[in-house]
């Protein structure tokens, strides 16, 4: 299979649903960008404010300072844009020693009842590919994703050209 793994080219949800894709999402697998954050632990929790717009806590176990290992706590807002599955995301931590960020939040696919996959370049490279980018696959359950649902995950990994490149998240009540 020939990918030219254009940035602009990647598919995501069609007719994406916020109110369906709320509440919790346990990670259950990660494809890390440089200067990697989040660890393991990885919990999110979406949901809509008085406004309509999305938002969501995240909280997962984190070293920062070299070697302080805590429980982060984040937040963060959405903006939407034309197309319903792409925002971009504002984020902080409760603490100021957190990271910040602003950056693109695709949703690529879900059935907003088993399983999510999420995507985020935050470099585009001149020749259209992604320089930097991170990504989860969540589950509803944290018992993790059914073998059916798996294999959806796996064929959306592919698409992202992101195949191989990512870990699975453990969680072990740190947070
Ligand atoms: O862990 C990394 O290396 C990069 C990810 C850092 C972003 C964390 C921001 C969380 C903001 C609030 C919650 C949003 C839910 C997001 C779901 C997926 C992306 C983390």
């Amino acid at each position: 299979l020939a990918q030219n793994c254009q940035v602009a080219n990647i598919q995501v949800m069609q007719n994406f649903d916020k109110t369906r894709y709320a509440g919790t999402w346990y990670a259950v697998a990660k494809k890390d960008p440089h200067g990697l954050f989040l660890l393991d632990n990885i919990v999110a929790n979406f949901f809509i404010n008085e406004e309509g717009h999305m938002n969501a806590t995240a909280e997962g176990r984190v070293i920062i300072l070299n070697n302080w290992e805590l429980c982060a706590h984040m937040f963060g807002t959405f903006e939407d844009t034309p197309d319903p599955a792409k925002f971009k995301m504002r984020y902080w931590g409760v603490a100021s020693y957190l990271q910040t960020g602003y950056e693109d939040h695709w949703v690529i696919d879900t059935d907003y009842d088993n399983y999510a996959v999420h995507y985020s370049c935050r470099h585009v490279d001149d020749d259209g590919t992604c320089l930097d980018s991170y990504s989860l696959i969540f589950s509803r359950h944290l018992s993790g994703l059914r073998a059916v649902d798996q294999r959806i995950v796996q064929m959306k990994k592919t698409e992202l050209c992101l195949q191989g490149k990512y870990r699975p998240i453990v969680h072990t009540g740190f947070c």
